[in-house]
């Protein structure tokens, strides 16, 4: 072999490495409340949130997935949460895109450590490795869920809406 086609395959090579790079670099996610971007989500803004990881199973597929909790991501962002979610609030709704158009919605209070306590992460890596294209850069992961179909794949948006919350509620 030439060395012509030789450095032929490292400009592809390279080429492919700086793409796929580029390409999660574009993949930041934002987080709109009630219409408002609050956040970029990414590996820098969501690594200062404790980590979390879970041995979770889909299609019998078992593997260590970790990154951060949603809930977690919410309150840093101040969505309202704990005490203070009550009443009106609790129509509050988390709506989770993907690029592919997936969506798939959860309330506050199903996800709230202090009401429902459902387990929904965001993560980055499986078994220690980034996630790779099909799946990433960030997927969720609801391992209390009975089927997967809630571990939205290529998360490309995250929406918040909660009503004004000047009632006194319950
Ligand atoms: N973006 C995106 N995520 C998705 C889906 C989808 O169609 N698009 N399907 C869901 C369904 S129905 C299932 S069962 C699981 C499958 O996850 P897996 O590909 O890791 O097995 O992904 C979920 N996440
Ligand atoms: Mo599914």
């Amino acid at each position: 072999m030439g060395d012509g086609s030789k450095t032929a395959r490292w400009i592809v090579a390279a080429g492919l490495l700086l793409t796929a790079h580029w390409t999660h670099a574009q993949q930041a996610v934002p987080l709109r409340v009630d219409g408002h971007e609050v956040a970029t989500l990414d590996a820098g803004t969501l690594g200062a949130l404790p980590p979390k990881q879970v041995d979770a199973r889909a299609h019998g597929d078992r593997a260590t997935w970790a990154g951060v909790a949603l809930s977690d991501v919410l309150a840093r962002y101040g969505v309202v949460h704990g005490e203070a979610l009550r009443g009106k609030a609790l129509t509050g709704t988390v709506r989770v895109r993907a690029r592919d158009g997936y969506v798939v919605v959860f309330s506050l209070g199903e996800l709230d450590p202090a009401l429902g306590d459902t387990r929904v992460l965001l993560v980055n890596r499986r078994n220690g490795q980034p996630l790779d294209a099909k799946l990433g850069p960030w997927r969720l992961v609801v391992p209390d869920d009975r089927r997967p179909a809630r571990w939205v794949r290529n998360v490309s948006a995250i929406d918040v809406d909660v009503p004004a919350t000047t009632s006194t509620g319950h």
